[in-house]
């Protein structure tokens, strides 16, 4: 797969902000020690009140906009303007899922108080309840709504969610690890009711050929196979 996981979409972004934060802070810092030095007090103050005056006025020109202030302003202006496409690149390519016909696409329903998944499989649908089956290393789509309130869906490790609102179908995508046998949380992350906590959705992550063998053999086969994987995985077994 040559897409970028979403958790390191949001990687890059934060080491951009992180680097970009230190370089200032750092010539600030330096800028701020190198003044104390320069014109830190010698010896005795022997100015007259009248060329103190003058230092202070001086001080107050420099510090207005011209001169140097200027390049500062247009340095400050490049840094947040970098940041600022950035921010938007990177939230874009969140925003818009890659191609459908490279993704695995799963429904999800939220309800008062869980998940239901669904799963399209030679024009049959395989439902299932808090529990979801999802191939190693795969683009995963998530069609993403709501039966009765708003909720919001989203897992954390992947840095990614979406609302699941009653008549609107949001779209958020994922790429699974490449090792089978890891379980996830999704949690729901809008405030829904008094059973809100409990919406706690496992997301298990199986070995690929094993997946699509049973997916490519119809939905008899992929409901047997997913309903088994799911009471394995309740039973504490070890994941295939
Ligand atoms: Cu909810």
């Amino acid at each position: 797969m040559d897409i970028l996981p979403t958790q390191a979409v949001w990687w890059e972004l934060f080491l951009l902000f992180t680097a970009v934060g230190i370089i200032v802070a750092g010539s600030v810092t330096a800028f701020f020690i190198y003044n104390l030095i320069k014109y830190r007090a010698k010896g005795r103050v022997d100015e007259s009140p009248a060329e103190a005056e003058k230092g202070k006025f001086r001080i107050m020109v420099e510090s207005s906009i011209s001169g140097k202030s200027k390049y500062l302003l247009f340095v400050t202006g490049i840094i947040v303007f970098i940041l600022i496409v950035a921010t938007i690149d990177e939230t874009l390519y969140l925003e818009f899922t890659p191609p459908a016909d490279e993704a695995v696409v799963i429904m999800v329903i939220g309800f008062q108080f869980g998940w239901q998944f669904e799963y399209s499989v030679g024009g049959e649908t395989i439902k299932t309840i808090n529990y979801v089956v999802l191939p190693t290393d795969t683009l995963i789509e998530f069609k993403v709504t709501s039966r009765d309130v708003f909720h919001a869906f989203g897992i954390p490790e992947f840095k990614n969610k979406i609302d699941a609102i009653p008549g609107i179908l949001n779209s958020m995508w994922i790429t699974t690890p490449e090792e089978p046998g890891i379980v996830y949380n999704a949690y729901c992350y809008e405030l829904c009711g008094a059973g809100h906590s409990l919406m706690v959705g496992k997301v298990i992550i199986v070995d690929k050929e094993e997946f699509f063998e049973a997916y490519n053999a119809g939905p008899e086969v992929f409901g047997e196979y997913v309903n088994s994987v799911i009471s394995q995985y309740r039973q504490g077994g070890a994941l295939g």
